[in-house]
């Protein structure tokens, strides 16, 4: 598959050096500007600080890219016009030559076939709930990208916006190793835990980084999710995540906002309803989610 490195990623894969992967779709369509510009540069820094190198992914022009320059980042984050790629559009994307950016679905198909095996987000997309006037079947292409490309993907579990229930029974269907990092229970994104149990847990980075290495080794075909959650000092409590959650849900309703514009609809609306701090708290878990990814990554070229 023809994509662009930047020389900064192409030379850290060339040495063999730990690479992270992130996402775009966070960029274009999570974040206000110029909030965004701000992750996605804070995100790069702390990989960067931490010894491994960089890779953010997304459509510019048609082009796969892996790896940014400056004036790229900046189309992603203030053009207004790019867009939500998951793998289904990327034929589309190059063909047209359209800006795109992409999702933790075509994220991880990029970074599998870039040669990258680590990437960070804030939250994965996951079964939607019926009862927000779909059928039932908005089910995201996350969950099935988990299956079958092979990348390790750090996540502060999904949001509670989605069935948490429902997702973690769809991961278990498509056999993805689900791995609570330093916790037992599935993380909800602002909040420490959505009270479910996740069906392993690493107690320390030797151990979360054996489980990862044991996963390659065996040839599972299915990438794996770690669940880390956002710092105690850092997190909304489960009620007011609730509360904000039932507003903008019934505001998506109303809109009749559909399909693959729920998610940055829905995000955008807790920003507005909490005041803005709902994305501070995506910045911290995000950050926290690049931290431990590259941690990982050079555990494992290491
Ligand atoms: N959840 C978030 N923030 C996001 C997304 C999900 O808290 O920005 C984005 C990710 O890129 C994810 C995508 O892969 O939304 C899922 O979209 P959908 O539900 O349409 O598959
Ligand atoms: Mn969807």
């Amino acid at each position: 598959m023809e994509m662009d490195f930047s020389p900064a990623v192409k030379k850290a894969l060339d040495e063999g050096r730990a690479v992270v992967a992130l996402e775009s779709t966070i960029i274009s369509h999570g974040f206000p500007y110029p909030k965004n510009v701000e992750l996605a540069n804070r995100m790069e820094q702390v990989i960067r600080d931490k010894g491994a190198e960089a890779a953010t992914i997304a459509i510019i022009k048609g082009r796969i890219k892996v790896g940014l320059k400056a004036e790229e980042l900046e189309i992603l984050a203030s053009s207004g016009n790019v867009k939500k790629c998951s793998v289904r559009d990327l034929p589309e994307a190059f063909a047209k030559k359209i800006n795109g950016a992409t999702t933790v679905a075509s994220t991880s198909f990029i970074a599998e076939r870039a040669g990258i095996r680590v990437f960070a987000t804030g939250g994965i997309g996951g079964v939607h709930r019926a009862e927000e006037g779909g059928n039932g079947f908005d089910i995201s292409a996350d969950l099935l990208e988990l299956s079958r490309s092979k990348v390790v993907v750090v996540a502060a579990g999904a949001k509670s916006i989605l069935d948490l229930p429902a997702t973690l029974e769809v991961l278990e269907s498509y056999s993805v190793p689900v791995i609570g990092y330093r916790t037992e229970t599935f993380p909800a994104f602002h909040c420490i835990s959505s009270g479910l149990s996740v069906p392993a847990s690493a107690s320390s980075m030797e151990e979360l980084s054996l489980m990862v290495q044991a996963h390659f080794e065996m040839e599972i075909p299915s990438g794996m999710l770690i669940c880390n959650p956002i710092p105690e000092n850092e997190a909304m409590t489960n009620e007011e995540v609730d509360q904000l959650i039932a507003r903008a849900q019934a505001e998506a309703l109303n809109a009749g906002v559909k399909g693959a514009a729920i998610t940055p609809y829905i995000l955008g609306a807790l920003d507005r309803l909490s005041s803005g701090k709902s994305s501070e708290v995506n910045l911290a878990l995000a950050l926290n989610n690049a931290s431990v990814a590259a941690e990982l990554a050079a555990s494992l070229s290491g």
